[in-house]
């Protein structure tokens, strides 16, 4: 495998890469703000807001490590221009999550979030969407503190800061919010496909037409 980037391959009916996206091969670390320590005994993770029963779920690691766990390969498209091929992640599907925390019907959207409060929104489909993995591993290793460790949310068919590191809460919502960047000009939705990068993006509109996502 080379090192650094190389242009997206356009040929072909469906391009291997998002438009406007380079290849890197080396996944280097990228956020906002300091790296926080992992501390097995204060640890936890927990889903909150508008579940079925109203009640709020915790896991301790303890009790986390104890769900059931998934292999998954993907592409990790960062909107800073940079994909990563074929990152194989290995943790706990979103999908197994919510059958353990069940929603209300009426939660739409999910909150993310992070330590020190980065959250990133996401609509339920897209939380459940295939690939979506809240992982402890990476390359099978356990993640790299700045990776994210010991838990980072990994949804392989959106721009990369929806992937949240140092995941610590799930919140069902019933309205859509936005999160960290998303209140700071990056796109609502974020899907690389249709290159989501912007907010302002999220205003493009036919004549007559409701608000693209
Ligand atoms: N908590 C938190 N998660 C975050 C970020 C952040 O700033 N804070 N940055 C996001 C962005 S923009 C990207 S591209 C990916 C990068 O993941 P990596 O550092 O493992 O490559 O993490 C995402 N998750
Ligand atoms: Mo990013």
């Amino acid at each position: 495998m080379s090192e650094g980037t190389d242009e997206a391959d356009t040929g072909g009916a469906r391009p291997r890469m998002p438009p406007g996206q380079a290849v890197r091969h080396e996944h280097k670390p990228l956020h906002y703000g300091p790296v926080p320590a992992f501390r097995p005994q204060r640890w936890d993770l927990r889903v909150t807001g508008a579940t079925e029963d109203l009640g709020a779920y915790r896991w301790t690691w303890e009790e986390f490590a104890r769900l059931p766990r998934t292999d998954s390969v993907s592409d990790f498209h960062c909107v800073m221009r940079f994909s990563v091929p074929d990152v194989p992640w290995r943790g706990v599907l979103a999908t197994d999550l919510v059958a353990a925390a069940p929603p209300a019907p009426e939660a739409t959207h999910v909150m993310a979030w992070g330590e020190y409060g980065y959250g990133a929104n996401l609509r339920m489909d897209d939380f459940l969407a295939e690939g979506v993995l809240l992982a402890t591993h990476r390359d099978g290793e356990p993640l790299a503190p700045d990776h994210g460790a010991p838990l980072r949310l990994v949804v392989p068919h959106l721009y990369g800061w929806k992937s949240v590191k140092w995941l610590r809460a799930v919140e069902y919502m019933t309205a859509d919010r936005r999160g960290f960047w998303e209140e700071r000009g990056y796109h609502n939705r974020g899907d690389p496909w249709r290159e989501q990068r912007f907010s302002h993006q999220e205003e493009e509109r036919g004549p007559g037409r409701a608000p693209r996502r």
